[in-house]
């Protein structure tokens, strides 16, 4: 087969110019003189992306002769961060595109400003899969990435009187040139009905009700190689027939169209991540909606090549992104034996074989459990063949532990004792050859807690897969000062793809010269993030300031009240002019509460409170200021990062999985303050304790706190300044003083004393410009292990077992 090549494969910047007048003519109908900001912007992007199809052609032909194992990443969130900036980069266009816009008299930051960032996810996992899809790209592991496209992605945060305020996001309002819609490969998915017997244990699903999934494709180039993978996101259409013609010649037309919104709901809007699991049903179709969308698209790319179902599991992994996407066990055990008539226990050991499950979470109440009730309505079959896998699995439980029912009680898929309920972290265990979790602090306690049942049992089972970032994201596009220093210094740009070799800047820590340069690129950072600020928030900040910064949802655990607590004891020591362990700083907040989370919704209004009475205060203020930057996303940290002095990973010890901001913030040069909880005792073993602020409990000491009762009441009697800075607190907001004084659930109080203490030490070691700095090398020269490409390969070698599949360049 021969495969035509792009007409677009030129690389001046006279053919990229030429190229973007084209697609200004023939795709936007117009011309330069007469284009509008968004003519000009989809042609930009079309002509960027053009120079990638060629790729991914490629790449799709190579996947196709060569067969290969295949990772299929199922995500119910990605976040995916501008793709403008990305595409050029790894396109190797971003001079040609410069210099063909300027000779054109276009600006490329106006048009950077034009390409929107869909926001499909919440936080931390949603950019880890997109993290995840960029190394696997960059390693030419062969992969496909599934998805749902929501109408709407994250809301929008503003802020009104200092509370959150929710905007939707409407992320494709001038359409979205980056996709690629394939709807012959549509798929349809069954929801209700009923299950009707044919032999054995094979029966026959009738939905009664059907939707149509159609799938769009984004291309996930990879950085350094000619692989372009791909992300396939899938939307939900009502099936052709649904509109309802007797209705609309009865005159009631809104009845009429019923069936299509209905149908189209369920990929109508992305869910905020809630602080407990919410049983909504249209969040379970969700789910449903993508898992089959996904599988029935895996089959059909299997039988391309394929045609025994003993091959499956040989060249097909199914990577389940944290329990949304579990539901797909149930439904391929449904196509294997009901569809394909295969036997259960053959059909089992394939599946078995195909699924790895990585938890998220050690948070109890974060587990997602649904009804049986619930399940049993929307996906009656899927429940019957649950209810078999379970009782397949406590008939083997009931062997390994004869006569405990204990046992069988804490391992049942099915919890029991009041509403019955599906637990699905549990499913994913008992359905998939691996688990892991995203740190080794992490991976270990699930193993010893929330998963030590599953552990005993299994213990071969259990693995651990540190988080990464991707390197191009958070440092190339993000710092570009940064990384044009790094690679002067290691002599070309390999790092960005060894990211080891970073340790190569070491002996650059003791260079005067090179410290002068770091600070003054941290310094012009400072001051695009000033810039920034000051138009967001009206609030001027001093770029010379030490930049402490907290980006990351808002969760009680992540105790951003703690970092409040702290402005306000330095407001007071500042008014009473105690100055002697105070530095100027600017405290940088970033991050969303989910809706209907009150308690993290009231702890970001008093931020914005203790923000207002920081930034006013004549006396404080040349000292002290406080922005909180609405509306945090993946463009917001690129700005925001680059600057940072010091991160913020202050979490109770075992309640965040891994953080990956601590990561990404680490690599830019900032210093971290923090606590024993996930990837920070990681980070902390490879800078250095010497290079790392790290205060409070761990584990261990917070299990014995609450052993013996905690009491925080007993912290305010004892420390005065605590009882100011929470007087001052009740004045604003008594209900969060109340609560801190009488439960506390996160400690907030009991490490107080050393999070204040510790930060007096940030603020001497600041003073030390010198000292400071070469700390600052050391955590980028010593951070490389937290690439995403290390991850991959972790997991390519622990989990998924594949080999790289070299694109020919
Ligand atoms: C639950 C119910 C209903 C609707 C939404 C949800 C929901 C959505 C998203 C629940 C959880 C999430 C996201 C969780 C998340 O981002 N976890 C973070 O994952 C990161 C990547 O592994 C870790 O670094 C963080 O520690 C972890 O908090």
């Amino acid at each position: 087969m021969t495969y035509v090549t792009s007409p677009h494969s030129g690389d001046t910047p006279g053919d990229f110019g030429r190229d973007l007048l084209s697609n200004l003519y023939y795709q936007r109908g117009t011309t330069l003189e007469s284009a509008s900001a968004q003519d000009t912007y989809h042609s930009l992007a079309l002509t960027v992306r053009n120079r990638l199809v060629d790729r991914y052609i490629r790449t799709a032909a190579a996947h196709y002769r060569a067969n290969p194992r295949f990772i299929y990443y199922l995500s119910a969130e990605y976040m995916l961060g501008k793709q403008l900036d990305q595409n050029l980069l790894y396109s190797g266009t971003e001079d040609s595109a410069h210099r063909a816009l300027e000779g054109l008299g276009l600006s490329s930051s106006d048009l950077d400003a034009l390409d929107v960032e869909p926001g499909l996810g919440n936080g931390g996992l949603g950019r880890l899969a997109a993290c995840l899809l960029d190394a696997m790209a960059s390693q030419d592991i062969p992969a496909v990435g599934y998805g749902i496209r929501y109408d709407f992605g994250i809301f929008k945060q503003a802020f009104q009187d200092g509370g959150q305020v929710e905007r939707p996001d409407d992320w494709t309002f001038y359409g979205n040139p980056w996709e690629f819609h394939a709807s012959d490969d549509q798929q349809t998915v069954g929801f209700y009905g009923h299950v009707e017997p044919l032999d054995g244990v094979r029966k026959s699903w009738v939905p009664g009700e059907v939707v149509l999934g159609e799938p769009s494709h984004m291309l996930v180039p990879g950085y350094g190689t000619s692989t372009v993978n791909i992300i396939r996101l899938w939307r939900a259409r009502a099936a052709r027939e649904s509109f309802d013609l007797s209705r609309f010649g009865a005159g009631q037309y809104g009845e009429a169209v019923e069936e299509i919104v209905r149908s189209e709901n369920i990929s109508k809007v992305l869910y905020p991540d809630d602080s407990t699991e919410l049983g909504r049903e249209l969040r379970l179709k969700q789910q449903h909606f993508l898992v089959t969308c996904a599988l029935r698209d895996i089959v059909r790319r299997f039988r391309l090549r394929n045609s025994d179902w003993d091959d499956f599991a040989g060249k097909v992994v199914i990577q389940l992104n944290d329990t949304h996407p579990v539901m797909a066990i149930a439904e391929l055990m449904r196509m294997l034996v009901d569809e394909e008539g295969l036997e259960w226990d053959r059909a089992w050991s394939i599946t078995r074989r195909v699924f790895a499950y990585t938890c998220h979470t050690l948070l109890p109440e974060a587990l997602e459990t649904w009804p049986v009730a619930l399940v049993q309505r929307l996906l009656p079959r899927h429940m019957e063949i649950i209810f078999l896998i379970n009782h397949l699995f406590l008939q083997e439980v009931a062997a390994r532990y004869p006569g405990d029912d204990a046992k069988l009680r804490e391992l049942s898929i099915i919890q029991e004792g009041g509403e019955q309920r599906v637990r699905m972290a549990h499913l994913a265990v008992v359905g998939s050859s691996a688990v892991n979790g995203v740190a080794e602090l992490h991976s270990r306690l699930l193993a010893a807690t929330t998963l030590r049942g599953f552990a005993e049992l299994w213990p071969g089972r259990f693995h651990n897969v540190t988080n990464g970032v991707s390197p191009r994201r958070f440092v190339r596009l993000a710092n570009p000062r940064l990384s044009g220093l790094i690679s002067e210094r290691l002599g070309g740009q390999a790092w960005l793809t060894d990211l080891d070799r970073l340790v190569e800047l070491e002996p650059a820590a003791d260079d005067s010269a090179f410290r002068e340069r770091w600070r003054e690129i941290k310094r012009l950072n400072r001051e695009d993030l000033a810039r920034h600020a000051l138009a967001a928030t009206g609030v001027a900040i001093d770029p010379d300031a030490l930049c402490d910064v907290m980006i990351k949802r808002f969760h009680e655990y992540k105790r951003q009240l703690l970092r409040v607590l702290h402005v306000v004891a330095q407001y007071h020591r500042i008014r009473r002019d105690q100055v002697v362990d105070v530095v100027p700083r600017t405290i940088v907040f970033g991050g969303k509460a989910a809706p209907g989370y009150y308690a993290a919704k009231r702890i970001m209004r008093l931020a914005n409170t203790v923000a207002d009475l920081v930034n006013e205060d004549p006396v404080v203020s040349p000292y002290l200021k406080m922005v909180f930057l609405p509306d945090y996303n993946v463009s917001r940290a690129q700005l925001i990062i680059p600057a940072a002095d010091l991160s913020e990973q202050i979490s109770l010890a075992g309640k965040e999985a891994s953080g990956t901001s601590n990561m990404k913030l680490a690599l830019n040069g900032a210093l971290t303050i923090g606590t024993l909880d996930g990837a920070n005792v990681e980070i902390r073993d490879r800078v250095g304790a010497d290079n790392f602020f790290l205060f409070g409990l761990d584990t261990t000491e917070v299990a014995a706190v609450r052993e013996r009762g905690y009491d925080p009441r007993a912290y305010y009697d004892r420390d005065a300044e605590l009882r100011e800075v929470l007087d001052t607190v009740a004045h604003y907001d008594k209900d969060i003083v109340d609560d801190l004084l009488h439960r506390d659930e996160y400690l907030t109080l009991a490490d107080y004393r050393a999070y204040v203490d510790c930060q007096d030490q940030v603020a001497r070691a600041w003073r030390d410009r010198e000292g400071w700095t070469r700390t600052s090398i050391l955590n980028t020269a010593r951070s490389g292990f937290f690439s995403s490409d290390r991850t991959v390969r972790d997991y390519c070698r622990d989990i998924w077992h594949v080999t790289p599949l070299r694109i020919d360049g």
